[in-house]
């Protein structure tokens, strides 16, 4: 699709919007932040085919059609959880132990040994949360990380993990985060966000870390030198305002520090969990979502689609519509996403078909580590595999 800001001009007369819309397009075109009542505008109002335009003139212009990946791979230390979010499909409550695990600092450290001499750049951690997995529990798993693959990116936790363990080691958020930096941790992922308002996250997530407790520990982290990524659990019970309330609160905190990398808008799947009566957002509302995030959060670099949550089709169709990013290359032992109902029952993509995925819609995939520095353009490159593929084919 051609995205020029002169190519939409002369699309925004033929398309009779109202005066509303049409400030709303001048501003992206000229890099003009659009205000909270816009952004709940293009929500309530914006046609798909408007608010994608949009988005993919800010996307070509931040990155052309450049495709983030990583190669990663999950660790989650446990299933337990002293929480019960009532969207989550996954965590055990601590009176139901039977039924989950709980890996020990070595046990842990034997499954990333099973990633010896494999390129993979980052390992991310997240799980459930447990007393006994505390602070001193993260502290020797990243330090036992670090000294066996030292090159290896830690991208852990969540500030529901951290306020509880720094709550229960009786730290502050800044003594805490620079603990776990100096033990080895590179980065943190966006979890824990589901919904800032807190009306709606005391109902869904009731317990957990606040939005301001989230928000700050990411500001902590943010000013030591980590930076983070930022989710937002869309689709359930929340309206459109809580929405843009979310990313609001976000991009004034990016404009304070500057820290997160990309935003990852998560899409509610209803399977086994106590929201199951939910129905889920539409396709075209996830399209939605992710541009009108795209148009929203002017001072991130990347949006996210997680292929492993949205399958491999609307993941395709995500990079026309604001995203640039798609995550990594999983293994199978992410437990979180398959037993909520995700596409992927096992999700799993080689390097060959996530770059497949991403160039059977025309773009470019770039291998990326961490914190977006170019492993690899793999745009010409071509797998033996495909080779073999072709010579079976002219046989
Ligand atoms: O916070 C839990 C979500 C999140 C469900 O930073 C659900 O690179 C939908 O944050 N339906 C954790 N979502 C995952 C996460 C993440 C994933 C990939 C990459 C990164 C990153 C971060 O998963 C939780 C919660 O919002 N979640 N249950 C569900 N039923
Ligand atoms: Fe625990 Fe996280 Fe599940 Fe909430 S979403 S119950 S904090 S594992």
């Amino acid at each position: 699709m051609v995205v020029s800001a002169q190519s939409i001009q002369h699309i925004l007369p033929q398309l009779k919007l109202d005066a509303a819309f049409k400030t709303i397009a001048d501003k992206v075109l000229n890099g003009e932040r659009i205000s909270f009542e816009e952004g709940v505008l293009l929500y309530e109002k914006g046609e798909l085919g408007f608010v994608g335009m949009l988005a993919n003139f800010i996307r070509t212009k931040k990155h052309g059609s450049n495709t983030y990946f990583n190669r990663n791979f999950h660790v989650e230390p446990t299933n337990v959880c002293v929480y019960s979010c009532k969207f989550c499909s996954y965590s055990r409550l601590l009176k139901h132990k039977a039924e989950g695990w709980e890996l020990s600092v070595e046990e842990i450290l034997n499954n990333i040994k099973k990633y010896d001499g494999q390129p993979v750049t980052e390992v991310h951690i997240t799980g459930g949360v447990i007393p006994k997995q505390d602070f001193t529990f993260y502290t020797d798993l990243f330090k036992a990380i670090k000294a066996h693959r030292p090159d290896l990116h830690i991208k852990a936790l969540t500030p529901v993990e951290y306020h509880y363990i720094f709550k229960k080691a009786k730290m502050s958020y800044q003594e805490g985060m620079q603990a776990m930096e100096a033990a080895g941790l590179g980065s943190m992922p966006g979890g824990g966000a589901e919904i800032f308002d807190k009306e709606i996250r005391d109902e869904i997530a009731g317990g957990k870390c606040s939005a301001e407790e989230w928000l700050e520990i990411h500001e902590t982290a943010h000013k030591l030198g980590i930076p983070s990524n930022a989710t937002m659990l869309y689709g359930h019970i929340e309206n459109f305002t809580h929405r843009v309330d979310h990313m609001e609160r976000l991009r004034q905190l990016q404009d304070r520090t500057h820290g997160f990398n990309a935003f990852i808008p998560l899409k509610f799947r209803n399977q086994h969990n106590e929201m199951k009566h939910l129905p889920e957002a539409t396709i075209v509302e996830d399209l939605s979502n992710y541009a009108i995030a795209r148009i929203y959060l002017d001072n991130f670099e990347h949006i996210k689609s997680y292929w492993a949550m949205i399958g491999r089709n609307t993941t395709q169709l995500s990079l026309n519509f604001g995203v640039d990013d798609v995550d990594g290359t999983i293994d199978d032992t992410t437990k979180i996403y398959s037993m909520a109902g995700s596409e992927e029952q096992h999700p799993a993509m080689s390097t060959r078909e996530l770059v497949h995925l991403i160039k059977a819609v025309d773009k470019k995939p770039i291998e990326r580590d961490t914190l977006y520095n170019v492993i690899q353009d793999y745009t010409d490159v071509v797998f033996e595999e495909d080779e073999k593929e072709k010579a079976r084919m002219y046989n």
